[in-house]
């Protein structure tokens, strides 16, 4: 018969872009059974055009469940991930718990989907979105030229912070409209109050350079997951990677600035032909007609978007990009949804 299915965390901003993706994607899938904390069991979701219940966590949910995909804080999937591959599933697992583990490999389909076939502990890691939203695009190039550093710098989207940092926004963005605020040092702040959700200062009318939590030396843990993701999925365990993250008022979709240097000469011309053709990338790059992408344009896209190809000026070996891609689909679900698709495809 066909593969079943377990979405664990179906409730979440997450999950639910994962339902509309395996409402949209070929159904390779027999039962889909979704799965999150007992508050949300007993609801109903829709899934491929029928309403399905949701049932609460617990060891009996993965009984008969060849896939399980998690989309769950990381003390959740640390708790459960195991107790779903010791009942025979594989676990596709979203949280940050297992990046990093030896035994777990860390799949991008476009970019390594040959590490998804040896996952000793039973799981496969999905990176995180700020990863995600550019390493496809670093991936082709890669391919091609060998990547020799990074240097990144992320506009993240508040939804990156879960359905909080969207209604944080949203309430902020009522605060201030229509009002002559950002002119004079913390009156968005006064405005704004205490409530600031999971960010550490006003999103609204602002940047904030942070996200995630404090780590050595200053570093967020943000940037040090798009270092040590980005280097296990490229297999570049020494690539010298600097990172600043911050956080802007965008709902969804993460951008960021790239410079990548590689081990030679560059052209801007073969680097747009990579981009052009790479699957998962769109090029979209004609400043002079005023293309490039933004968020506004690539959320509820699959695509990573690129523009703004340049070759440094004072590197040949070095390209400057800009880079778009939804932090919910690319960076979240839908990756998932292809790692369990490439699963599924050797069950
Ligand atoms: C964020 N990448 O945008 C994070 C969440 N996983 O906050």
């Amino acid at each position: 018969g066909r593969p079943a299915l377990a979405v664990v965390g179906a409730t979440g901003a997450v999950g639910t872009v994962m339902l509309q993706i395996l409402s949209q994607h070929a159904d390779i899938w027999g039962e889909i059974r979704l799965v999150a904390s007992p508050r949300s069991a007993g609801r109903k979701l829709s899934v491929r055009g029928e309403q399905v219940e949701v049932v609460a966590l617990t060891e009996e949910v993965f009984d008969g469940i060849d896939v399980a995909m998690f989309d769950v804080p990381d003390e959740v999937a640390e708790r459960w991930a195991p107790v779903a591959a010791a009942k025979g599933a594989v676990v596709v697992d979203n949280s940050g718990a297992f990046r990093m583990d030896p035994e777990v490999p860390l799949v991008v389909p476009e970019v390594n989907p040959h590490a998804a076939r040896v996952r000793p502990r039973g799981i496969v890691a999905n990176p995180n979105c700020t990863t995600l939203s550019m390493i496809v695009a670093l991936g082709a190039l890669h391919a091609e030229f060998g990547l020799r550093e990074l240097v990144v710098s992320s506009y993240q989207a508040v939804s990156g912070a879960g359905q909080r940092g969207v209604d944080t926004l949203r309430q902020q963005l009522k605060l201030v409209a229509g009002t002559e605020l950002g002119t004079t040092p913390g009156d968005v702040r006064r405005a704004v109050g205490d409530n600031t959700g999971p960010f550490p200062e006003p999103v609204a009318l602002n940047v904030v350079p942070w996200a995630g939590s404090l780590r050595e030396d200053g570093w967020s843990s943000e940037e040090m997951k798009v270092r040590d993701e980005s280097r296990k999925i490229l297999g570049l365990p020494n690539l010298p990677v600097a990172v600043t993250c911050v956080r802007v008022p965008v709902v969804t979709t993460h951008s960021l600035t790239v410079h990548a240097r590689f081990q030679g000469e560059v052209t801007v011309n073969r680097a747009r032909e990579i981009l052009a053709t790479a699957p998962g990338v769109v090029l979209f790059d004609n400043p002079a007609a005023g293309e490039f992408p933004t968020p506004a344009d690539v959320v509820g896209t699959d695509p990573t978007w690129v523009g703004r190809v340049r070759r440094t000026l004072d590197d040949p070996t070095a390209l400057e990009l800009f880079v778009c891609g939804d932090n919910l689909r690319k960076g979240a679900a839908l990756n998932t949804a292809q790692i369990a698709e490439l699963v599924a495809a050797e069950l």
